[in-house]
């Protein structure tokens, strides 16, 4: 196999591509400069040997999901993200909705006696919505049921809680650890880079904030993921800045369990005249984004936004996870426009997915530990689906 691919690499007849190509195969970090002139110069099929070559590297055929399942606890929010489609200004908030600790409670409630091992809560940035309300949230699913991995707020919704209860970061994320918050979700990372963030998020936590927040989870002991909304009007240039800031932070402190590239929807929001990225453009993202961040061990497709064939596509382009079988009772991935109306997989669905594509499915829990292969089950437990 690693013939083939120094085959094709030697065989490119451009010089600066072939440098490339060998730096990636003899397993070199490749520069912030070289990332740029792969997005402007790499073919879908060069991006997409090289990164394949580094996923079966790390992963082999292996091809992780999750079963788990989500809350958002309010899509009302204090800010006012041009690409967002799902939140409701605090000022109309008769059109949003807002569940009650208890509502939180009774939907894991729903999912007793399933397998899932994860719940991941995500919202709006509520004003009422403070620390200790999260506080007494975590507290309640974790009485209820102590095993499920509790995967929870963006670093914009963190920075809100903290700054509300004047708590340093550092402070926020120990009360939020002890009641049983145990990783970070990758949002509000959108583009770092302030020339297109004070275009499209103005108002909401910048991109040093951000990475404060994970900088100081991680040294708590406290993984999380990193994400990138891409494809609508940021440049090449700034998808590197981008990536360049994840990579350094994650020599420091090795913290990140996976990057997770979102692409643009440009359905019901402020953004709607711009474009969505093309299929092509989004696999030599992915393949690009797995070349360049070689020190994150993982490349997940987001598959309620990217769509399930894309999804299972991205498996030849550097991805190795799916996430989940997500089970969503909200609308937020409807309402940007994906193409999953309703964002929920069974496990079979999933299984199958990966299998067609020809990967081996693992299930894995949220810090990525094996859980089970499936690659000769024939029965699966149902976890979704519930409504
Ligand atoms: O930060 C909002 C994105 C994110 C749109 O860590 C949009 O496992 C595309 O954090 N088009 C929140 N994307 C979702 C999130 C997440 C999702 C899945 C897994 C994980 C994880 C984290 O949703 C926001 C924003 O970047 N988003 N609007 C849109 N129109
Ligand atoms: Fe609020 Fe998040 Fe939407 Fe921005 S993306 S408006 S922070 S819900």
């Amino acid at each position: 196999m690693k013939d083939a691919i120094e085959a094709l690499v030697e065989s490119n007849s451009n010089e600066k591509l072939k440098q490339i190509g060998k730096k990636v195969l003899s397993h070199n970090r490749i520069s912030d400069e070289e990332c740029v002139y792969l997005f402007e110069q790499g073919s879908l099929s060069f991006v997409g040997f090289l990164a394949n070559f580094i996923r079966e590297n790390l992963h082999g055929n292996k091809t992780y999901f999750n079963r788990n399942f989500h809350i958002e606890p309010t899509n009302v929010c204090v800010f006012s993200c041009k690409f967002c489609s799902y939140s409701r200004l605090y000022a109309n908030r008769e059109e949003g909705w807002e569940l009650s600790i208890d509502d939180m409670v009774d939907i894991v409630k729903k999912y007793d006696g399933k397998p899932v091992t994860e719940v991941h809560i995500v919202g709006g940035v509520h004003p009422k919505m403070n620390l200790a309300y999260f506080v007494e949230l975590i507290q309640k699913i974790k009485a209820h049921r102590p095993s499920l991995h509790i995967k929870a707020f963006t670093a914009v919704e963190l920075d809100y809680m903290f700054r509300k209860a004047r708590l340093s970061i550092e402070e926020g994320m120990k009360t939020l650890k002890e009641a049983g918050l145990q990783s970070l979700p990758g949002g509000g990372a959108e583009i770092f880079h302030p020339d297109i963030r004070k275009l499209i998020c103005d108002d909401k936590v910048d991109a040093e904030g951000w990475l404060r927040i994970h900088e100081t989870a991680h040294n708590l002991g406290i993984h999380s993921n990193a994400t990138m909304l891409y494809g609508h009007i940021e440049s090449y240039a700034h998808r590197v800045d981008h990536l360049s800031r994840l990579r350094t932070l994650q020599d420091k402190t090795g913290g990140f369990n996976t990057f997770i590239p979102l692409k643009f929807r440009n359905s019901n929001n402020e953004m709607s005249h711009v474009a969505e990225s093309s299929i092509i453009e989004d696999m030599r993202l992915y393949a690009i984004a797995r070349i360049y961040l070689d020190n994150f061990p993982h490349l997940k497709a987001y598959w309620p936004m990217l769509g399930r064939q894309n999804a299972q596509l991205s498996l030849a382009f550097g991805v190795n996870d799916l996430d989940g079988t997500i089970d969503d009772t909200t609308k937020i991935y409807s309402m940007a426009g994906s193409e999953e109306t309703k964002p929920v997989m069974n496990t079979e669905e999933l299984v199958n997915l990966i299998r067609q594509a020809g990967r081996q499915p693992i299930e894995r829990d949220t810090l990525y530990n094996e859980i089970q292969d499936y690659s000769h089950v024939t029965h699966f437990t149902d976890v979704v689906n519930l409504n």
